[in-house]
């Protein structure tokens, strides 16, 4: 749909909306105000494209995907719509003439920081894909009043604050109590049996809950097409809570219930991989689902067709465990509500479900004590039982007298449900999100099920998308690759490797270097003015930005940074290449390990800043509140993307694609999607370092790692070690650090932190070396940009289509 014909009609619309609206006009409006106007302007505009799209999907009787997810890490959505929408520069030129800037505008939007990291930031990369290679699939998410906390520095250390993200007006949603649905909880079910010997259940003295979705559109890139973000938010019905009033004849009380009630979607869990275990929680888990799974029964029945059709024409698509009650919440609405029989509704369950996988860290996986799930959800709670006896009735035959095996793949045991089993026997397709992550979970962790199931396993390696990761985040080089290899490969990423022809071409090397300069000089103005540090263009930028996590190791490139700083005070004229090292990274809130890394890097940059032997060498930034707004920022402007977990632990990672489509270099182990990395660049493109996981798990095996040999062995590590617990510049004879030395010694470094130093000491340099021949650096580079397109996420959901889904693209009918 063409929006506007010109730069003069967007200009007139756009002022029009601001009278109309708000009542301003541009000289007594505020910066918010025009932000909302414009917001209001877009997103009335994408309202047509809308109604189109849901009403061909309808006529089509199109196959839906509904993707869900308790996390959608969006971001700020006005430039990316803007880019959706070709009419990027038309605005962008339209507000200069009236005085204003787009860029200062887009800053007015809140992030929508809905979800912890990369699980949330896949869930929004897929819709952008979605939408924009013309697939039928919407988000099923939660409305959460409070995001991912706010995070500040004080005294070097973590403080959490809120984030009432909605105090500002979210532009994009549209609230639709029309679609409301009842969501209920605790209660009693009684059974009776009917004249043909057919059990009935009757659920009683439950508590409603209003579930109220809020839709968000989500624009696909130039094409007319808008699916839906459908994000469901709590409240009470005025009926319960008049009559509960009434019951206790106090006011008050109504209040109180109010209150409890809507605190299901108060606030986003920001805890990335562990497991809380709050009743909470498991109440936000079934709120989704249940309000989800209603709700696209509900568009199913329209369709007229027959349940058995059910599976052609709809995709549920759990991402992780945490909306796995969506296989017990179908089969009781195809039951009780419906009058299906078990077979029937088992059957349809299965074959619209599908389960992905993003982590086998043990303290990740979900598992609830059989007498919450009983209390809160007591028919759930049956069916999940009904499924599990099934279940083992079924390998029993398989594998008779196999107890072991039985009570190993058991979705009910131990006094616990465990959600990966449930989401396994309940779906038709179980996948791995990189290639070494699925081999994992088949040879490994989900053996026992992979070997009853093969055919259900899969790999989806994850991907980003490049329409907002390399077109809107970095748009000089955008155009630079586009002078180069013309347009298509915005539509087509893969098309990135024609780069590779202009490999021996030093004026295009050249040209990628200065792009890159300028966004550093960019990045350096906006560190000076948030953080108030200078710091040096011409220094390598080094950037680690992900969750704080142990298996991750900041504290790796943390203690490396330490060890530098050691050198340069012992040889002053040692001859190193300027380095500025970027950290972001939000901690759990009850993870205190975390915290202190993040108190340690916080120290080790005031030591290094500060010291006039080192300072012009080496510096150390810690950004707070590391956020998807931060992100687009920082990686434009990175040489170094670190991606140093211990192997075997991070399932994928997505920051490691996003660096190497702006041409950053990867310095990692061979873990997750580095591995597909570095057989897509070659060895002489990344910098791999550290034990691979065959080596890992043999160290497991042998139960033969020992830290303190690496320690008593190592010069540095112990110089570095010493420097954590006795009086040194980091400690300042303060024991804060005694937890870090304690982990490391005493507790046999459970991810190899010390075990992979020494390797790590020596990729960084060899980094150091490369950076300055500025040719091959440039060259290198240029591969990795070349090679990125197998990672947009287009090419993920492309394979998610044609392999989990069944579905096609549709035609939209211009
Ligand atoms: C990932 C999580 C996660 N894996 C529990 N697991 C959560 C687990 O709130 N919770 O309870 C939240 C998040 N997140 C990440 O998923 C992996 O660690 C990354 O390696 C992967 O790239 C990403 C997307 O697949």
């Amino acid at each position: 749909m063409v929006m506007f014909s010109d730069k003069e009609e967007f200009k007139s619309e756009f002022k029009a909306q601001l009278e109309s609206k708000f009542g301003k006009t541009i000289d007594t409006a505020s910066e918010f105000d025009t932000y909302r106007a414009l917001g209001a302007l877009i997103r009335e505009k994408i309202n047509k494209d809308w109604l189109k799209t849901n009403r061909e999907y309808k006529m089509n009787k199109t196959k839906q995907v509904y993707y869900f997810s308790m996390e959608f890490l969006m971001g700020r959505l006005l430039g990316n719509n803007l880019l959706n929408l070709d009419v990027l520069s038309l605005v962008d030129e339209g507000l200069a003439d009236l005085g204003l800037s787009l860029s200062e505008l887009e800053k007015k939007e809140s992030d929508a920081g809905l979800g912890n990291g990369g699980l949330g930031r896949l869930a929004a990369c897929f819709l952008d894909s979605l939408a924009s290679l013309e697939l039928a699939g919407h988000g099923y998410g939660l409305r959460y009043r409070y995001g991912m906390f706010d995070q500040h520095i004080i005294d070097g250390k973590q403080v959490e604050f809120p984030d009432y993200w909605l105090s500002k007006e979210f532009v994009w949603e549209v609230r639709r109590p029309e679609d409301a649905i009842e969501v209920r909880f605790g209660g009693n079910v009684s059974s009776t049996r009917d004249k043909d010997g057919k059990l009935h259940f009757k659920y009683e003295n439950y508590e409603p809950i209003q579930a109220v979705p809020y839709d968000v559109p989500v624009v696909g890139y130039h094409n007319d097409t808008v699916n839906t973000l459908r994000l469901w938010s709590a409240e009470p019905t005025v009926e319960d809570t008049m009559t509960k009033a009434e019951r206790e004849g106090v006011f008050g009380h109504f209040l109180d219930h109010k209150r409890s009630l809507e605190s299901i979607s108060d606030f986003l869990y920001p805890d990335d991989s562990t497991e809380e275990g709050k009743s909470l929680r498991l109440k936000q888990e079934y709120f989704l689902v249940s309000s989800g799974v209603q709700s696209v029964v509900r568009s199913f029945e329209r369709l007229g067709l027959p349940w058995s059709s059910f599976p052609e024409k709809v995709a549920l698509h759990i991402n992780d465990t945490h909306p796995a009650l969506v296989i017990p919440e179908l089969m009781r609405i195809l039951m009780d509500e419906k009058g299906i029989g078990w077979e029937e509704a088992w059957e349809i369950t299965q074959s619209s479900v599908s389960y992905t996988n993003h982590t086998t860290l043990s303290e990740a996986l979900e598992s609830w004590p059989v007498g919450l799930v009983r209390t809160l959800l007591p028919r759930i709670f049956m069916i999940i039982n009904e499924i599990n006896e099934r279940f083992c009735q079924g390998l029993w035959k398989t594998y008779p007298g196999e107890f072991d095996r039985i009570a190993d793949l058991a979705i009910v045991a131990d006094g616990q449900v465990k959600m990966a089993h449930l989401s396994i026997v309940g779906s038709h397709s179980i996948n791995g999100v990189a290639k070494l992550h699925t081999d994992i979970l088949k040879e490994r962790e989900m053996k026992r099920f992979y070997n009853t199931f093969p055919e259900r396993f899969n790999n989806k390696t994850n991907g980003i998308t490049h329409r907002r990761w390399l077109m809107h985040a970095n748009n000089p080089l955008t155009s630079v690759i586009t002078e180069a290899i013309g347009e298509e490969w915005k539509k087509e990423p893969k098309q990135l490797t024609r780069l590779l022809n202009f490999k021996d071409d030093l004026a295009f090397l050249d040209q990628l270097h200065e792009i890159k300069q300028e966004n550093k000089v960019d990045f350096a103005k906006w560190v000076k003015h948030t953080q108030g540090i200078t710091v040096d263009p011409n220094s390598i930028f080094d950037v680690h930005i992900k969750r704080l996590h142990g298996y991750k190791r900041q504290l790796l490139n943390a203690l490396h940074i330490m060890h530098l700083y050691n050198e340069l005070k012992s040889d002053p004229t040692l001859d190193i290449v300027p380095r500025t090292f970027f950290f972001g990274a939000k901690a759990a809130p009850s993870y205190h390990f975390a915290k202190k890394v993040i108190q340690l890097i916080n120290r080790i940059a005031s030591v290094v800043n500060n010291d006039p032997d080192v300072k012009d060498y080496i510096k150390v930034v810690f950004l707070p509140n590391y956020s998807v707004s931060i992100a687009e920022k920082i990686i434009p402007a990175s040489n170094v993307s670190e991606q140093i977990s211990m192997a075997t632990k991070e399932a994928s990672g997505t920051g490691n694609m996003k660096f190497m489509m702006n041409g950053a270099l990867t310095l990692g182990t061979m873990d997750g999607a580095n591995v597909e990395i570095h057989d897509l660049v070659g060895d002489d493109n990344i910098y791999i370092f550290g034990l691979t996981s065959d080596e890992v798990w043999d160290y497991y095996r042998n139960g033969s790692y020992s830290s303190r040999t690496v320690y008593n062995n190592d010069e540095r590590v112990r110089h570095i070690m010493d420097e954590l617990i006795h009086y040194s510049p980091f400690s300042k004879g303060e024991t804060d650090f005694q937890e870090i030395y304690d982990a490391l010694l005493t507790y046999n470094d459970e991810y190899f932190v010390l075990k992979d130093f020494a390797s790590y000491v020596l990729a960084q340099k060899k980094v150091s070396q490369d950076y300055q021949r500025k040719r091959q650096w440039n060259l290198k580079s240029l591969v990795n940009i070349s090679q990125s397109g197998v990672f947009s996420s287009d090419r993920t959901i492309q394979e998610y289509a044609r392999d989990i889904w069944d579905i096609q693209r549709v035609k939209t009918l211009k």
